[in-house]
């Protein structure tokens, strides 16, 4: 058990359903912390950058469209196994096939337009926080 650190964020499509709230909710309630939190509207830059991993899938460019195509929420999450426990909370990227009770499965049907990222591995989300944060946006409590 570990302490851990995780990027998480609301695609345009939650933001444009009014889920913010809901998500941050679901994301406290769990007794997880928000450590830095910012709207934005991402660059197709650093949207390419974030999805590095993705490209050249077919996929790869319907997805950045997708992303910059309106405000995200970013943040930086905190907690008790922090990375695994945003996954289970977001659920399986198909919004068709996520059960009941997550993020995903309560909001999406697509496999695409999902409403939320969550980082898959501690080096992922190390990774990915600092193209959309810097330092001194992190608080500590
Ligand atoms: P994840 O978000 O559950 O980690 P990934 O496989 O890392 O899923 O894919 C990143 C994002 O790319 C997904 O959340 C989804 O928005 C999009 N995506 C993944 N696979 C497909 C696909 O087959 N078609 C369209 N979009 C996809
Ligand atoms: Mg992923």
């Amino acid at each position: 058990m570990a302490i851990q650190r995780t990027y998480v964020m609301i695609k345009p499509d939650g933001v444009k359903r009014g889920l913010i709230g809901e998500i941050i909710r679901r994301i406290e309630n769990k007794g997880l912390r928000i450590v830095a939190l910012k709207m934005l509207r991402l660059s197709r830059e650093k949207a390419e950058e974030l999805y590095s991993v993705h490209r050249g899938k077919p996929f790869f460019e319907s997805l950045i469209e997708f992303v910059t195509s309106g405000p995200v929420v970013a943040m930086i999450v905190e907690g008790e196994e922090a990375v695994n426990v945003m996954r289970t909370l977001i659920g399986p990227t198909d919004g068709r096939k996520a059960p009941p009770g997550t993020i995903r499965g309560d909001f999406a049907l697509s496999v695409q337009e999902n409403i939320i990222h969550a980082a898959d591995s501690v080096k992922s989300a190390e990774r990915e926080m600092w193209i959309v944060f810097s330092k001194e946006e992190v608080v500590s409590y």
